[in-house]
């Protein structure tokens, strides 16, 4: 049976689903970037990407080299191409404005090119999380491209994905019809579907959270993490297990893999902010690629893809996977 590489999918997307030719040489173009970002993750010590800058970004967080190396080569491979009016990164304070010298295009590409960074120097899976919506009509106005054109409602994603880099290269794409999973062959140097239409189990006995912010934790999240260490003798009737990479990239595949729950919740740390997460390019993609697989994404009183935003680098407390966990734990949110 012949391989249907990300390339042929998207043709196909094209002449059976309509999805516009842009919209495919975007992702192709973001996909062959991935591909980059892998080979130099691989190399660790021996290419010199290890350890960290000397700079902070715009959330305070000290930049690894490998999370500079990744923003720049998705900047390079998207700038020129004709499909983008704008690009924002976790790495960068303000929107990314196309170089005059190039032609603009329909679409924004938000992005977060290297989550989990803090897993880079121990060898552990981090990943590229990619979302993709339309550029408003601008009336005309040639010039800056401000943040406000991206502040718009993860149900506007017109695409989300992201790529793993783990034992296997993976890139894991939703256009709004379902969830596919490509393979990087190396040999072949493409994309080769290997996981067609993605189901998350609405039922799990698996769940995923830093334990050590329990003591910051609001009632509800106490309360439902105290009746999953029950197990079998409390409340919901079975032992569950924990898992807990630190890159939700990791996570989010397992959970697209084999089920599970997901959550970062907002806790008591910093009263101001809603959780740690990211809602533009880490919660919005995330939950989008989930739901299309049959599960949820909440932030305990609201549906994610619902949340309109009102800054770029906004937080969101995140609760995502198997439907019924997220259902009772957002339940007990409302209680
Ligand atoms: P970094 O990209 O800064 O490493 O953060 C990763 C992340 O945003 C998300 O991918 C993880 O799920 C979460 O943070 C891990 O948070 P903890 O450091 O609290 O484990």
């Amino acid at each position: 049976m012949s391989r249907v590489t990300l390339s042929r999918y998207l043709i196909e997307q094209t002449r059976c689903n309509n999805t516009p030719a842009d919209l495919r040489f975007l992702i192709e173009v973001v996909a062959r970037a991935c591909k980059e970002i892998s080979h130099a993750v691989s190399k660790g010590a021996l290419g010199g990407v290890l350890g960290s800058m000397e700079t902070e970004n715009v959330q305070g967080e000290v930049q690894k080299k490998l999370d500079v190396i990744s923003n720049e080569i998705l900047l390079e491979a998207n700038e020129w191409g004709g499909h983008l009016a704008g690009m924002a990164s976790e790495e960068m304070d303000n929107a990314y404005q196309i170089p005059g010298k190039y032609p603009k295009g329909a679409y924004l590409l938000v992005f977060d090119p290297l989550d989990g960074s803090s897993n880079i120097d121990v060898n552990v899976s981090v990943g590229t999380i990619f979302s993709v919506l339309r550029c408003p009509d601008r009336n005309g106005n040639d010039g800056d491209l401000g943040e406000e054109a991206f502040l718009q409602p993860g149900t506007e994603q017109v695409a989300a994905g992201y790529a793993i880099y783990g034992p296997q290269t993976m890139l894991m794409l939703t256009l709004g019809d379902g969830v596919k999973g490509f393979t990087l062959d190396r040999e072949l140097g493409s994309f080769v579907m290997t996981h067609d239409n993605i189901r998350i189990p609405e039922k799990t006995a698996e769940f995923a959270i830093n334990m050590s912010n329990q003591r910051h934790w609001e009632a509800p999240v106490s309360r439902y993490v105290d009746e999953l260490l029950a197990g079998k003798s409390g409340p919901l009737g079975k032992d569950y297990n924990m898992r807990w990479v630190a890159a939700m990239v990791a996570d989010v595949h397992r959970i697209l893999t084999r089920g599970g729950l997901f959550m970062y919740p907002r806790d008591s740390r910093e009263p101001e902010k809603p959780g740690k997460l990211r809602l533009m390019y880490e919660a919005n993609p995330m939950s989008f690629i989930v739901e299309q697989a049959g599960g949820a994404a909440t932030n305990g009183s609201q549906r994610i893809l619902d949340i309109q935003p009102t800054s770029l680098h906004q937080r969101v407390a995140v609760f995502l996977g198997s439907k019924e966990e997220v259902e009772r734990v957002t339940a007990y949110h409302q209680e």
